[in-house]
């Protein structure tokens, strides 16, 4: 039988909402979701009684042809703060440690943190037109510090695969967090 995904397809993107047509697959995560992310944990226990608001959502639209499994996806994190610390993606290496991925930042802005497991670190100011290669072994995190959505398209294979556990038990070497009105870098609390 002919896989479909043999043959080129389109699809569109919406740069001023970030929606993706068609998608398959869309994924909300909430302050509940992230709780062992943000660094203040009474705050995070405040967010989630008063409603446990989206932090951010993830469409995505597989291409898997019968030689490659390419995964386009779109999330769009949400302004907003847990206690001082701004909205973002909970942040990943990728299983299989040979693996990159492409970032293009298509609204809002904010940082990109980058992370090694041997401890290497990287923040990269982020906005529209931000296109970042990730290489294989780099953790990756981002950060709306900005009023509005920050939008973000990502390409990688479907078989690098998510490993999370690293940033649960650690976090990132740098909070961003908000001070006197501004975004700020600082050490990581938890990792004191
Ligand atoms: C992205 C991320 C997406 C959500 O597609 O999966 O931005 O971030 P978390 O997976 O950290 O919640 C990607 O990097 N895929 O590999
Ligand atoms: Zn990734």
């Amino acid at each position: 039988m002919s896989n479909p995904f043999d043959d080129p397809m389109s699809v569109q993107f919406d740069f001023e909402t970030g929606a993706l047509s068609p998608c398959q697959k869309k994924t909300v995560r909430r302050v509940s979701d992230l709780s062992m992310m943000f660094y203040d944990s009474p705050a995070v226990e405040r967010a989630i009684l008063e409603g446990d608001p989206a932090v951010y959502e993830i469409l995505d639209e597989e291409f898997i042809s019968s030689q490659t499994d390419m995964v386009l996806g779109v999330t769009r994190i949400f302004p907003g703060k847990v206690g001082n610390e701004y909205h973002f993606t909970k942040g990943h290496f990728h299983a299989q440690d040979n693996q990159a991925e492409m970032y293009f930042c298509t609204r809002g802005k904010g940082y990109l943190l980058l992370e090694r497991e041997s401890g290497e670190f990287q923040v990269q100011p982020w906005f529209p037109g931000a296109i970042t290669h990730i290489p294989p072994g780099w953790g990756h995190r981002v950060v709306n510090t900005g009023r509005d959505t920050l939008i973000f398209v990502s390409c990688f294979h479907l078989s690098a695969g998510h490993k999370y556990e690293p940033v649960v038990e650690r976090g990132f070497a740098s909070v961003v967090v908000e001070q006197d009105g501004q975004p700020a870098i600082l050490p990581n609390p938890r990792r004191a």
